[in-house]
């Protein structure tokens, strides 16, 4: 039966484990776990091929803590039949070639070394089913695109699918720019991708499909969604579907509650009990049965008489709260408070009052117009804190504790916003109370 079904996955990162949330068993939240159930679901689904695509390896130096778990799985899958085809990323350019001359085994191929794209052919019976073309990095930084010297012949009979480790439609990146538009026009079904994080699937009638699996396990905060695998199935030369496939034990996600109306602070936890509790069962049934925790940056809006008294409350719930629903651990990371006292903003900022200014202002940022079209005085404010957030920014990057994106507009706006309410909720409070 000329069928082949593939497991793709990318960036499990042996050596990390998810940040920010614990676990009685390490294994539980770490990456090498993932790669354990990544052997698991392979058996389970019996596919024929596994595809990894990237980055599987940490880095370089956890080649010793990669090698035993990798060894292992990659032996149970041989016994199966299971053949396993990789390409390197810029994290493991050096440890994904050492791997594959160890192991010396012909159910392990590294494709594409050197920088040289490279065809590995399924068959069965004799029959060629699939073609996988694969590129590695040959160094930790690419900057020219692996498409430009893609050039292996087109094969009408068969089916065949790139592999390579890189940036999506980001021209300057370092790590192997990948231009969406050239890849549509090379002669394949479709590329599988690594290097982003964020789980992809697009598959559109009529072209290519192009998938990054994404991060099996969930590494951190900023990894939000289900995370997990992909599988590709052909049947007779034709693609039957990509489909993704949950893996991760691990899932964070925003949550955001509304808490208008709310007059007391039992009302409130208990508000924001219930729409965790509805959120963890709807992560459960999307996250499948590996699902076992749930990380969540909460964000509490809407207008309140609570809104100058949360503060104290919503560190709490960040500190304690601690819900156990349907197998899944519910956890917060972090709240931000996005509330306001009830007041009429637009009467408060016509008032000669203090908090006319901030009403102002917070009308004026609802607009969402750019910062730049703002009143004087709301221009001034946004670019003396745009300034201060990039100060912050530049120290925070050069800790290496985050990236130098731009301050978009965006960014600041939420930033000023948030904290108006805070200073608006705590005049109104003092007013009220004097
Ligand atoms: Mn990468």
């Amino acid at each position: 039966m000329s069928r082949i079904k593939l497991l793709v996955v990318g960036d499990i990162h042996i050596g990390r484990g998810s940040s920010r949330v614990s676990a009685d068993d390490p294994s539980e939240v770490s990456a090498r776990g993932a790669w354990d159930r990544i052997v698991e679901a392979a058996l389970s689904e019996s596919v024929n091929l596994l595809c990894l695509t990237g980055d599987i390896t940490d880095e370089s130096n956890r080649f010793w803590e990669a090698i035993g778990p990798l060894e292992r799985g990659l032996r149970q899958l041989e016994a199966c039949g299971i053949m396993t085809l990789a390409v390197s990323g810029n994290h493991d350019h050096d440890a994904l070639p050492r791997l594959a001359d160890q192991l010396e085994s012909a159910s392990f191929r590294l494709l594409g070394r050197a920088g040289a794209w490279q065809r590995y052919t399924h068959q069965a019976g004799g029959e060629a089913l699939l073609h996988v073309d694969g590129w590695s990095f040959p160094r930790e930084s690419v900057r020219a695109s692996p498409v430009d010297t893609y050039d292996l012949p087109a094969d009408a009979a068969v089916p065949t699918l790139a592999m390579v480790h890189g940036d999506l439609d980001v021209a300057d990146s370092r790590y192997a720019p990948l231009p969406r538009q050239r890849m549509l026009a090379k002669p394949v079904a479709g590329w599988l991708l690594g290097h982003i994080h964020a789980p992809m699937v697009e598959a559109p009638k009529d072209q290519p499909f192009i998938v990054y699996p994404g991060s099996p396990q969930a590494l951190d905060p900023g990894e939000t969604g289900v995370h997990g695998a992909v599988i590709v199935e052909f049947e007779h030369g034709r693609c039957l579907g990509v489909r993704r496939l949950p893996l991760s034990t691990v899932r964070y996600d925003g949550l955001e509650v509304d808490v208008a109306g709310i007059e007391d602070l039992s009302a409130l936890t208990m508000r924001v009990h219930d729409e965790i509790e509805s959120f963890a069962e709807q992560a459960g049934s999307e996250g499948g049965d590996r699902l076992r925790h749930l990380v969540i940056r909460l964000t509490l809006h809407g207008q309140t008489p609570l809104a100058g008294a949360l503060q104290e409350e919503v560190e709490q719930i960040r500190a304690d709260l601690e819900l156990e629903v349907a197998g899944v651990t519910c956890s917060v990371d972090r709240v931000t408070l996005r509330v306001l006292p009830v007041v009429d903003l637009a009467a408060l900022s016509r008032s000669s009052s203090p908090p006319a200014t901030l009403a102002t202002l917070l009308l004026e940022l609802r607009e969402r117009k750019p910062l730049n079209e703002l009143s004087e005085r709301s221009r001034r404010l946004t670019e003396r804190v745009r300034t201060a957030m990039a100060t912050q920014r530049r120290a925070a990057v050069f800790a290496g504790a985050a990236d130098a994106g731009d301050l978009d507009d965006d960014a600041v706006r939420e930033m000023v916003a948030a904290q108006a309410e805070a200073l608006l909720a705590e005049l109104v409070q003092q007013q009220g109370a004097s």
